[in-house]
């Protein structure tokens, strides 16, 4: 690149050059990368949950900048696995973090380093040309002194594993504490180019894959123990629904929850169907918000047989 001249203007966005690519959020499970993901894009993207291993697929969010376009992809928790869908997922992760520009590893503040991130760190070390960036996450649940002693663990962290971290950086994502700076941390290491994506994409996610999501986080909450990761949601139909006038359409969405045993399904659907409606209403409201139009959600609950197991079953719920 020329250095600019001493008569060009000062103004920096006009000669700086334009950045664009790819960052990823990996960590253990429940770590803060999807609410962290959701925070820099500035909306709902990828659905969150208390329970852990909540992302089953990579999820990208788009953050415009005038001067760069930075596609952050939330991947699933790289955890030890159990079964055929855990596999899958890691092999996801896997995959992700060997494409991506720069690498940001989230670590809860509130958590002590554990074999977890000792793993993903030693893995990590082998991705010797790719930036990393240590992210610190959820610093609004501890005080000062343990999130300094926090930044120093995960400081040794890197060494230990053989690399050095590009930046340690803690933010809150509920808190909105420093998330705009991790993104000014990660710009810089972005190559140069011209936007991936058209202006206002926030992400690239198919609205069907989006309604599915908003109704499993619906049926997420309250729910314990097994049940969590037995449940897949599949939307079957999204239509217009016929014979409505201009101003007041409706769309019939359906969509089929799936368990993985019959025992379970009394759980989700409650006692006279109380909880099932609960979930149904609970993401109508957010699908309508994504949308921007009324819906009218079928929600039905079906037993896929160990489906997280199952290859062709997996295949069946798009894994
Ligand atoms: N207090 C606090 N809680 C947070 C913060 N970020 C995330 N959480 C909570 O941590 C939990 C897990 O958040 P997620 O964003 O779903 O975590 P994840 O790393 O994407 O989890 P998986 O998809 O399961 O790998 C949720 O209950 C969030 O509300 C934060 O900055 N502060
Ligand atoms: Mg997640």
């Amino acid at each position: 690149m020329d250095a600019p001249s001493p008569d060009s203007p000062a103004d920096e966005t006009a000669t700086a050059p334009h950045r664009s690519g790819f960052a990823c959020f990996v960590g253990r499970p429940n770590a803060g990368k999807s609410t962290l993901t959701n925070a820099l894009v500035g909306t709902k993207v990828a659905i969150t949950s208390n329970r852990p291993q909540t992302t089953r697929h990579t999820v990208r969010g788009i953050v415009h900048r005038p001067e760069a376009q930075l596609v952050l992809v939330d991947t699933p928790g790289l955890h030890k696995p159990r079964t055929l869908l855990g596999e899958r997922l890691n092999d996801v992760v896997r995959t992700t973090w060997a494409e991506v520009d720069v690498i940001g590893f989230c670590l809860p503040a509130d958590q002590k380093i554990g074999p977890g991130d000792r793993f993903i760190a030693a893995e990590l070390a082998g991705l010797k040309r790719t930036p990393k960036i240590a992210v610190v996450t959820k610093s609004d649940l501890v005080d000062s002194k343990s999130l300094a002693e926090q930044l120093i663990a995960v400081d040794r962290l890197g060494k230990e594993a053989g690399f050095e971290w590009a930046e340690i950086v803690p933010v809150s994502a509920v808190e909105d504490r420093q998330v705009p700076l991790l993104a000014d941390l990660l710009v810089p290491l972005l190559p140069e180019g011209p936007p991936l994506y058209p202006d206002g994409d926030l992400t690239d996610e198919p609205e069907q894959v989006m309604v599915a999501e908003l109704i499993r986080e619906a049926a997420l909450e309250g729910v314990r123990d097994e049940l969590p990761h037995s449940i897949a949601v599949v939307v079957e139909e999204m239509l217009p629904r016929e014979d409505r006038p201009a101003d007041r359409p409706l769309l019939d969405i359906h969509a089929n929850i799936f368990l993985e045993r019959p025992s379970q399904k009394g759980i989700v659907i409650g006692p006279k169907g109380k909880r099932l409606k609960e979930v149904g209403t609970a993401s109508r409201a957010h699908i309508e918000a994504l949308l921007g139009t009324p819906v009218y959600l079928d929600l039905h609950v079906k037993v896929a047989k160990d489906w997280q197991r199952d290859p062709k079953a997996l295949r069946r719920l798009g894994f």
